[in-house]
């Protein structure tokens, strides 16, 4: 440690003149570099400590060094002023994102509305649903064609023309701010496409852009690696490596042929996408989805995810980012099991991450009508370190995958092989009773693995209520659409409601005729703008009307609720096994939240809305209805309630 701490100041005592010199020649002004240089000083033992354990052991260390501070440099000169003030703002309040405002939603720009440019018409409609956080999906340049819904990027810096230019997306991020709307974009940083300039580079027979991936003459080393490796798209592509006749090398493809591993382990890959990820940033960009996290880091004999270096490459570009663009936020995206999704968030690695384990229970509860998984996992399970906050959603554009703990599973007496199976066959409507009207993705023959595609609407039954023509049906449909949001709305974290779903979106069965489109079943829930349902958003009389007044209505009430801010929460006991129970509390104010997973009425009694409601005479904020707590209360099929005092 003290080693470290006295060439961390050796180092920086070398380094700091020579990039002081090249911030002051870009016409970097003092009061400026004064900022860089105190923040600089502030990350650096840490940012160097990280560096200097990855990479210390390259000959041209010092060079990345120096040249990585120079970027970083450069890229504060070069950050427009609004986003310095931004900085400034969100620095002082570093928890702005825990706030009870607090409301995502997610796009695809081509298939919402077909442009940037058109996008701006669309912030009214943003701001009545609510949103502070708008994630657009990745509307970079990629390969025509089959490009795995934009994560295979052929340019971190160039919008793909369809879509508009870079300069639309810059001038979009400030309009958005404007409207009180953070922009997210992604940081696909795991891969390029094959048609990146980097990787053209190396196909051209560049050997330092050979580097930046894993190529491979023979078989050796994949076989060698695959004997550990898992299958992330089994029914694209068995293995993790793809033959390329024109290179004669194999290339290690995670995820589809098209889409190229980086390799981390070479510092100059580092140092470009740190590169990208500073571009970004000064686009506007308030959060990044880091995509992917668990790839980025490979070693042979395990299976290559959540490796220990995956960490500190995310911790390395936290630190870069406290320094050269202060307010930018990283979003986790890992959808692995609980334990390692829990072990990027922190608020030096990822601030904020995807909550896949609440997304797949609350569907699991849904489909037994039973919380026990829910409630069990949640109490302890749910609770992050201070300064960080889930990511609340239903559906996004992936699949669902069941990535619950197996000994949760069996601590409340439930066989997790077997309840997987059943949750697969429950959701593609392969087992009788299902409501639901979903897809199997990616079903591997050799491990019985298989994940959900579908939209929230088609999961929740009203797609097959709706071609049933069966009112009560429909209504039941709504009733859980309404259940699920309602339990993301109040549990703590930032709900993220993914675009279509506010309107009850069905299924988009089209995508099977597009050959780039037809062997990925995810395609079935990322349809197109549902403009019709839209336009009946306010008519009370429509399934869309329902839905979207109701959910107007809960996100309303979780705006005006301090209660509902950050990310405190504890399961309670409901002594119903249908009914899920948490209070939230912040300061004076405290919220029970009680929500019925089942189709028949439920009773709580009243000795427990006393020990956990937040007095005896309540008032249930939901449906605007008083509640004694001298009393049972019955809860009607499907229904919740927020409880608050009289
Ligand atoms: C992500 O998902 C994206 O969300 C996907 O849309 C992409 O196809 C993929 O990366 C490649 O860029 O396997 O089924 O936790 O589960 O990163 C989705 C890791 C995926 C993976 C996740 C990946």
């Amino acid at each position: 440690r003290e080693y470290l701490s006295r060439e961390a100041a050796r180092s920086l005592a070398r380094l700091l003149p020579r990039v002081e010199q090249s911030f002051t020649a870009a016409g970097g002004n003092a009061a400026d570099w004064a900022a860089f240089e105190q923040r600089l000083r502030r990350e650096w033992p840490r940012l160097f400590g990280l560096l200097l354990s990855l990479y210390g052991h390259q000959y041209d260390f010092f060079y990345h060094l120096e040249q990585l501070l120079i970027t970083m440099a450069n890229s504060w000169y070069e950050r427009p002023d609004w986003l310095k003030q931004r900085d400034a703002v969100r620095e002082a309040d570093h928890e702005w994102f825990q706030s009870e405002r607090m409301i995502g939603g997610v796009l695809y720009v081509d298939r919402f509305c077909g442009t940037l440019h058109r996008l701006r018409e669309f912030i009214p409609y943003f701001n009545e649903l609510g949103l502070t956080y708008l994630h657009l999906m990745p509307l970079f340049e990629a390969p025509a064609g089959n490009n795995d819904g934009g994560y295979a990027v052929s340019s971190y810096r160039r919008v793909n023309s369809q879509i508009g230019t870079t300069e639309e997306l810059a001038a979009l991020a400030r309009e958005l701010e404007c409207a009180g709307i953070s922009l997210v974009l992604d940081f696909v940083f795991n891969h390029t496409s094959d048609e990146h300039e980097w990787a053209q580079r190396a196909q051209a027979g560049d050997p330092d852009y050979q580097e930046f991936y894993f190529l491979f003459s023979d078989r050796t080393l994949p076989d060698a690696y695959e004997r550990t490796l898992r299958e992330i798209f089994p029914t694209v592509r068995r293995g993790s490596f793809t033959w390329r006749p024109d290179m004669q090398r194999w290339v290690w493809t995670t995820f589809n042929s098209f889409q190229w591993d980086l390799n981390y382990a070479n510092p100059a890959v580092f140092r470009a996408m740190a590169a990208e990820m500073l571009f970004l940033a000064n686009l506007g960009v308030a959060v990044l989805r880091l995509d992917a996290v668990p790839f980025i880091w490979k070693r042979m004999g395990t299976n290559c995810e959540n490796q220990p270096e995956a960490h500190q490459i995310i911790q390395a570009f936290n630190a870069i980012a406290r320094i050269a663009a202060p307010a930018l936020l990283f979003k986790s995206e890992a959808i692995v099991h609980p334990d390692d999704v829990l072990s990027y968030i922190s608020p030096h690695e990822c601030q904020l991450s995807y909550n896949p384990l609440l997304m797949a229970l609350l569907w699991e509860t849904l489909a037994t009508r039973e919380v026990k998984l829910l409630a069990h996992s949640l109490s302890h399970r749910f609770r992050l370190p201070a300064g960080c906050a889930w990511i609340n959603y239903l559906r996004s554009h992936d699949d669902i995958g069941w990535t619950f703990d197996d000994n949760d599973a069996r601590a409340v007496g439930i066989d997790p092989w077997g309840h997987r199976q059943f949750l697969n066959a429950f959701y593609t409507g392969r087992f009788p009773g299902s409501f639901a009207r979903g897809l199997p993705f990616q079903e591997n023959p050799d491990t019985g693995d298989a994940r959900v595609s579908g939209t929230l609407a088609s999961l929740a039954g009203l797609e097959q209520a709706l071609s049933n023509g069966d009112p009560t049906a429909i209504e039941t449909a709504i009733r859980r659409i309404l259940l699920l949001h309602s339990v993301i709305l109040s549990i703590g974290g930032i709900p993220l409601i993914y675009l279509g779903d506010e309107v009850g979106t069905l299924n988009d069965y089209g995508y099977v005729n597009d050959p780039a489109k037809a062997d990925d079943s995810r395609w079935v829930h990322r349809p197109v703008r549902n403009q019709a349902a839209m336009d009946r958003r306010h008519d009370p009389s429509t399934v869309p009307g329902r839905i979207f007044s109701e959910l107007v209505k809960l996100i309303r009430l979780r705006t005006s609720l301090p209660a509902l801010r950050d990310g405190a929460m504890e399961v309670v006991r409901s002594d119903n096994r249908h009914v899920l129970a948490y209070v939230r509390q912040t300061g004076a104010q405290r919220v029970l939240v009680l929500t019925n997973f089942s189709e028949y009425p439920q009773t709580i009694a009243g000795n427990l809305l006393r020990m956990y409601g937040p007095g005896v005479e309540l008032f249930d904020l939901v449906s605007d209805q008083p509640v004694s707590a001298n009393e049972a209360l019955v809860l009607p099929p499907y229904r919740f309630v927020w409880l608050t005092p009289v």
